[in-house]
């Protein structure tokens, strides 16, 4: 993609790299090392969870468990995204999300951010005490959601998704997988800021796995860093992902360690938020990485080490 389309890289001097995150009450600061969101799927379809925190209190022991393990972030989410997976009702959703909500907030020192499109749970999430609407479909399924962020004052993750879960993997095809994803990106951006979301309220997030191939999935991740052109937070949601198990021709192999590689990769590329399962394992090797200089020099394409 040409340089000009990204009027605020710079590789000599590093680009423009967000430097922290306003939430809803308070704000996130950024270092060297990404923030982790921790993934919590209230689900019995998760792909690569579901079932195992649908009781509301398996849900909280596992919340206290991110936290205790480094988590940043805890990302409550009611409604499983994978490949075709059938939507749920905002009425069940809700049955799912709010005990466990409504049981951490308050006491649980991490901010919390909903993991939904529907501005009906959006709100409930947030009169509960939720901090960040983390929407998979970038403000656009749901007319609501926009208005509800600008009221408010939430935090928003708007994230790239070619199609709808239930389409996203039929066939999905890019000219230009980087560029577009960028331009998506700096629409729905504008348009969020066109609505009255303040700039520094935004995070965005290319959509590993929405709609994309393994090719895509890989320019991505090897692009990640020329979204911090968008002046705002790059989120990027890695983890235990199909692209993991393509790489290494083996759709079985335990996805955690390949989560890793795909963790440093980003931190070195000044990624300020990865969304994960494994909080403990994934911070464990970023404190290592970083107190072993993966971190030291430029942000930016690898060859501007
Ligand atoms: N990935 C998933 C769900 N939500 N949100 C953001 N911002 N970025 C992501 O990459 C992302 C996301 C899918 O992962 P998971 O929640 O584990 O699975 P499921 O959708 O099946 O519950």
């Amino acid at each position: 993609m040409p340089e000009s389309d990204f009027p605020l890289q710079d590789v000599s001097r590093g680009p423009v790299r967000a430097d922290f995150w306003q939430l809803r009450t308070r704000r996130l600061e950024f270092g060297r090392r990404p923030l982790l969101m921790g993934v919590l799927n209230v689900t019995p379809d998760s792909f690569s969870d579901g079932g195992k925190f649908l009781e509301p209190q398996a849900a909280v022991d596992h919340a206290w468990r991110l936290a205790a393990e480094g988590a940043d972030i805890l990302d409550i989410g009611g409604e499983s995204t994978r490949p075709y997976a059938q939507p749920i009702s905002a009425d069940e959703e809700l049955r799912r999300v709010m005990p466990v909500l409504e049981a951490l907030a308050g006491r649980l020192s991490i901010p919390i951010s909903i993991d939904t499109y529907k501005a009906a749970v959006a709100r409930e999430a947030l009169r509960a005490g939720a901090e960040i609407l983390n929407d998979i479909t970038a403000l656009r399924g749901d007319p609501a959601m926009l208005p509800l962020a600008v009221e408010t004052g939430a935090a928003v993750c708007l994230m790239h998704m070619q199609g709808t879960p239930q389409t996203m993997q039929d066939n999905p095809h890019y000219a230009d997988v980087v560029g577009e994803v960028y331009d998506f990106l700096r629409v729905r951006r504008d348009a969020a800021l066109a609505a009255g979301i303040q700039p520094e309220r935004i995070a965005v997030d290319p959509g590993i796995g929405f709609g994309k191939q393994l090719e895509h999935n890989l320019a991505l991740l090897q692009n990640a860093w020329r979204l911090h052109g968008l002046a705002c937070p790059v989120l990027v949601g890695p983890s235990r992902k199909r692209f993991i198990g393509q790489v290494l021709g083996d759709l079985e192999a335990d996805r955690r360690w390949g989560t890793i590689g795909a963790a440093l990769a980003l931190a070195r590329q000044g990624v300020q938020i990865l969304r994960v399962h494994d909080v403990a394992l994934v911070r464990q090797a970023l404190v290592v990485f970083e107190s072993a200089g993966g971190m030291d020099g430029p942000i930016g394409p690898p060859t501007a080490v």
